[in-house]
């Protein structure tokens, strides 16, 4: 079956544009999965330490015969690809990061997986360019993105051209 997903990309080391473009374009490349459209690129001010550069942010929306369990191996598999090291400072500086934003209406309470992502709703990164994708989107509760979107703070954050 297939069902329609939204991944939240993220990047704020080694010249971070290029790796969320690459990244994103990359998400293409995963069995059964097919990249329906990318949001435009975000500036992002830090959330977390702030001693780290911005992020540069960005969504896409796939459709995929996946698994959710297979695709976030995927997804860690391209993280792992663009040299993503860990280094256990939650919120520190990564080369890419790639949530789960959405898999369908479906919500899961996995050990190495929760859907929706938890931060969503507060995170102007991960609305606005889902907005630009989406603008119709429901989240699973039923409450409609633009209600999050009408409500978040738009500072620190820009479209880049
Ligand atoms: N995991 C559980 N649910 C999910 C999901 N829906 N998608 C598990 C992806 N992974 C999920 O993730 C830790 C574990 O979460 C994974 O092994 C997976 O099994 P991680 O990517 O290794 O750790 P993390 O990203 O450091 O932690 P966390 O809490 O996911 O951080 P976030 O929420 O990703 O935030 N500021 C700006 N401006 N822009 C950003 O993009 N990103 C972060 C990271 C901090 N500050 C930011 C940004
Ligand atoms: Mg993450």
């Amino acid at each position: 079956m297939s069902i329609t997903a939204f991944i939240g990309l993220g990047s704020n080391l080694d010249d971070p544009k290029t790796h969320v473009e690459r990244a994103a374009q990359e998400l293409a490349t995963i069995d059964r999965c097919l990249l329906d459209a990318v949001s435009p690129i975000y500036r992002s001010a830090p959330m977390g330490p702030q001693d780290q550069d911005d992020y540069i942010n960005a969504v896409a929306q796939i459709t995929t015969e996946l698994s959710p369990l297979e695709l976030l191996d995927a997804l860690q598999g391209l993280e792992n690809l663009h040299g993503r090291v860990r280094q256990g400072e939650r919120w520190g500086p990564r080369t890419l990061d790639l949530d789960l934003l959405t898999y369908g209406d479906k919500c899961i309470d996995h050990p190495r997986l929760k859907v929706p992502h938890y931060g969503i709703t507060e995170r102007n990164f991960v609305l606005l360019p889902l907005f630009d994708i989406a603008p119709d989107f429901i989240f699973p509760d039923g409450t409609p993105l633009t209600l999050w979107v009408d409500r978040i703070a738009k500072a620190g954050i820009e479209k880049l051209l």
